[in-house]
């Protein structure tokens, strides 16, 4: 079960009176209705330290969340944007890198997934690859600019014994590199997290993928609430949360927007956030749909970044249909992370050549692309 939500630390009476205040010089809650149904406790970080309190509890709605979403696109990216420069440097793009260490053969059956056993789309199951030859991956990737490095397993869940223990392995040698050591290996248990800590993990990666509702299309082998106990899990070891989603698997905007309701209220809310857009990929149930248009993709990175200012928002999958203005696009509404390199996890991704090139057009000099940030 998920753990219960902390007590807000202050009475409602005077938060609300507080928020009043502070929402005009946050620009963000000026349309936010406090009363209503099916509402969830947010912790809005300050820009400016409040003598009690570096942080200001308030209530999100469903009904905040849906107006957001469908905010004019100028209005809304402009609103991302200056969150955006609250809270971060917009020339400062995290730069990460992705290895599937274990690819293929997954008993799960995510319609949108390549590596799924059951679908046939050409990738064959291998077997957990060996430390040295990972290590000599994340060394590549540091050389190239990654101050992240992600590790990905085709695995449903974590078991315990010879291959755990050469992914904690993974995690070490990762780690004394200097890199912020990620991994995705589904489902974990609060030992396993443990674990993980223990050998220096950064970031645990794994995604909620779309609403409550639309999640029962899509994975039918593993529920909601199994999702929301891993994470759980990660949290309590003391790992930073990578969570997010795909967007383009044929959900509704209402789904879009109970997702993005259900990530905001994670408390605390995840450090990362990957927005993925479908990559569809033959033999897989999802294989045929159409792109998503650049838009929608875009108004779904400006609310993430408006809902959690804090995080790390990540361009994620989907980058080779997404024009450079595009992807600028989604820079200026609040995405401060791609991954760098010619393949995502089994999937193609932009060639290295022509990322330098859209940074070069961008004016983003390669050394004020990296930031590194250490201990949880
Ligand atoms: N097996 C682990 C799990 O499911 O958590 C880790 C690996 S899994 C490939 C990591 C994430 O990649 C998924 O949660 C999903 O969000 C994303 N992903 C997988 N296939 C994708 C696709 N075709 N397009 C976009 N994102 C995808
Ligand atoms: C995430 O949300 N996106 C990355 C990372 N987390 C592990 C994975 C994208 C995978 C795209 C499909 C593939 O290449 O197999
Ligand atoms: Fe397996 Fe993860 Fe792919 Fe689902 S997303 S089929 S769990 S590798």
């Amino acid at each position: 079960m998920p753990a219960a939500k902390k007590a807000p630390r202050f009475e409602k009476t005077s938060m609300k009176s507080m928020l009043s205040s502070w929402a005009e010089q946050f620009s963000l809650w000026s349309n936010c209705s406090i009363q209503g149904d099916n509402r969830s406790i947010i912790r809005i970080p300050l820009r400016a330290k409040h003598p009690c309190t570096s942080y200001c509890y308030a209530f999100v709605t469903i009904q905040y969340v849906r107006e957001l979403y469908h905010t004019p696109f100028l209005t809304l990216v402009a609103q991302a944007s200056r969150v955006h420069e609250a809270n971060h440097t917009y020339n400062d793009i995290q730069r990460c890198t992705l290895l599937s260490v274990k690819t293929g053969g997954c008993p799960e059956d995510c319609a949108y997934c390549p590596q799924a056993a059951r679908y046939h789309t050409g990738v064959k199951a291998e077997k957990l690859m060996r430390t040295p030859e990972v290590l000599e991956a994340a060394r590549n990737a540091k050389a190239n600019g990654a101050t992240r490095f992600c590790m990905g397993a085709a695995w449903r869940e974590v078991r315990d014994g010879r291959d755990f223990d050469e992914v904690l392995e993974m995690v070490r040698g990762v780690t004394d590199l200097g890199l912020e050591a990620c991994a995705t290996l589904g489902m974990l248990t609060e030992s396993q997290a443990q674990r993980l800590k223990e050998a220096g993990l950064y970031a645990y990666n794994h995604n909620l993928d779309t609403s409550r509702n639309f999640y029962s299309e899509i994975i039918h082998t593993r529920d909601y609430d199994d999702r929301l106990n891993t994470i759980q899990h990660v949290r309590d070891a003391g790992i930073t949360v990578c969570c997010g989603g795909i967007v383009g698997m044929g959900e509704t905007d209402e789904d879009r927007i109970q997702f993005l309701l259900t990530l905001a209220s994670l408390d605390p809310q995840p450090e990362s956030v990957p927005i993925n857009a479908l990559v569809a990929v033959p033999g897989t149930p999802l294989g045929e749909r159409e792109q998503i248009d650049a838009f929608s993709f875009v108004r779904t990175i400006a609310c993430a970044r408006i809902l959690m200012p804090k995080a790390k928002v990540r361009l994620s999958a989907g980058r080779l249909s997404l024009s450079e203005e595009a992807q600028t696009l989604a820079f200026l509404a609040g995405a401060n992370s791609i991954f760098l390199g010619d393949k995502l996890l089994t999937t193609p991704n932009p060639e290295p050549d022509a990322d330098y090139r859209l940074f070069e057009k961008l004016g983003l000099e390669p050394s004020a692309m990296t930031t590194v940030e250490h201990s949880a």
